[in-house]
């Protein structure tokens, strides 16, 4: 066969083998591994670099509505650049529901942003505000049936945050129909009543958000979360979690033997509480929740990493420009740290982070760091064997990584639509220097070559790790 193209001579990486051979692809597909393969119209020549499957980041927000007069930094085309940059071939943004608006309506409006707009693939999970019998009874089912296969609910924010009765009738949809549930567990009352003494106290600077939502918020919560899903043997997924108390109650769970999944981000990795502290309005940069935490916490991260507690590692990608009265600097951030936009850039960081960080300082292998930034990715949110690995049949969805090379990360370098990068001054060894999606280059060699639009919506099966542990053994 004559393939579209071979990429020759590089080392190849999954979640469970590294090895050394040519990858052919054809029409947008692996079509063979081995070696002598052929004719092909490219050869790429990967000798010294390792090829990986694409990063599939699964927890970012796009163009997603922050509040009057907050505008995010990112539409899909930024964000969608910035993650190819990052050696990402698909993320996973929310499509959210606010108060009083029909999910399916949502789901429409989402797909008019990110239409035509895209240079890596995409696929929506939605975020449900407004649990009305509606939504409950038909629109969320409907929709489960058409690929929208996950949803995210909070346990916090004005707006947002779910009742437990809330949450329980949620999970239960989830149940019925197979979706897969990833909670936000911090608990609202706590927050708000730490808030307003913060407040009464004088104590409005931007630092203050982290002291506001303490790790005892995170953990009750999540510890509720896992409790309620018990209650109705529902799988969760807990994303963005921070620190080891919170981890512990999912390792717990998992050794109780419940479906409960854990997500952790860069920001719990390299930042803590301490980086927002003197820095006045600068301190909005770091400003997301859960709020980074200290070192122990970031020792915790890691072995939920290493140990399996943790299968995602995602970026919780959430920009704000900094210098922007809609941004980070919105007039009314500057009375309390309440009103700062919650969330921080970090589709084009994750990667090399979690690469220099982990694999070159020997705290996980190759493998795993493909398992935590991709497979497991494809596999929890169901587009696994499509996406998320290098196997005959599988989508080419390809980064290419010196794994020599050495950056400062700066904002010099982004590709997105924010001003800052909280990872500023970073020192990285590796880096993706080429991403390839559905056999098509977006970035060669540090260059944007994709075309805008190329990158597709996935629609998405359901996921054996959405199974309820009765139906599994059963
Ligand atoms: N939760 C997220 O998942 N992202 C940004 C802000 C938040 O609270
Ligand atoms: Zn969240
Ligand atoms: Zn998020």
């Amino acid at each position: 066969m004559a393939f579209d193209t071979i990429i020759r001579g590089g080392t190849i990486a999954t979640a469970s083998d590294t090895f050394s051979c040519d990858i052919g692809i054809k029409d947008g597909r692996i079509a063979a591994l081995g070696a002598d393969l052929g004719t092909a119209n490219e050869i790429v020549d990967a000798t010294g670099k390792l090829v990986l499957p694409g990063g599939i980041d699964s927890h970012v927000h796009i163009a997603q509505p922050s509040g009057p007069d907050i505008v995010m930094a990112d539409d899909f085309a930024s964000a969608t650049r910035s993650a190819a940059f990052g050696g990402n071939t698909m993320v996973l943004p929310f499509a959210m529901q606010q108060k009083g608006q029909s999910l399916r309506e949502v789901v429409t409006d989402y797909h008019r942003k990110a239409d035509g707009q895209c240079y890596v693939d995409v696929s929506f999970h939605l975020i449900i505000a407004d649990a009305t019998d509606a939504v409950l009874g038909q629109e969320l089912p409907a929709l489960v049936h058409d690929g929208y296969t996950s949803f995210k609910v909070f346990m916090t924010y004005e707006g947002l945050a779910l009742s437990d009765i809330e949450m329980l009738n949620v999970m239960s949809v989830a149940r019925d129909t197979g979706a897969l549930v990833m909670i936000h567990a911090e608990n609202y009352d706590a927050i708000r009543f730490l808030t307003d003494r913060l407040e009464r106290a004088g104590k409005t600077e931007p630092h203050h958000h982290a002291t506001s939502r303490p790790i005892p918020v995170e953990r009750e919560a999540t510890y509720r979360a896992i409790s309620l899903a018990e209650l109705i043997d529902v799988p969760i997924m807990i994303v963005h979690v921070s620190n080891g108390e919170a981890m512990e109650e999912i390792r717990r769970a998992q050794q109780r033997g419940l479906k409960v999944y854990g997500e952790t981000c860069p920001q719990y990795l390299v930042l803590t509480a301490k980086d927002m502290e003197g820095l006045n309005m600068e301190g909005t940069k770091y400003v997301c929740s859960p709020p980074p935490r200290d070192e122990a916490s970031q020792q915790a991260c890691w072995q939920g990493l290493q140990q399996g507690v943790f299968s995602l590692f995602s970026s919780d990608h959430c920009p704000f420009r900094y210098d922007d009265p809609k941004g980070k600097l919105v007039p009314k951030g500057r009375t309390s740290f309440r009103w700062v936009p919650n969330g921080i850039p970090g589709v084009e960081t994750r990667l090399p982070i979690l690469f220099s960080e982990g694999v070159g300082k020997g705290r996980i292998t190759l493998n795993e760091f493909v398992a935590l930034t991709a497979t497991n990715h494809a596999k929890t949110y169901g587009l696994y064997p499509k996406k998320g690995t290098i196997a005959v049949g599988a989508d080419a969805d390809i980064a290419i990584w010196d794994p020599e090379r050495e950056v400062t990360i700066s904002q010099s370098l982004m590709h997105g639509g924010s001003d800052y990068t909280p990872y500023e001054g970073i020192k990285v060894k590796g880096w993706p220097v080429s991403t390839m999606v559905r056999g098509k280059f977006v970035v060669r060699d540090g260059q944007l070559v994709g075309t805008l639009g190329a990158g597709a919506y996935v629609t998405r099966a359901k996921s054996d790790y959405a199974k309820p542990r009765g139906a599994a053994s059963a």
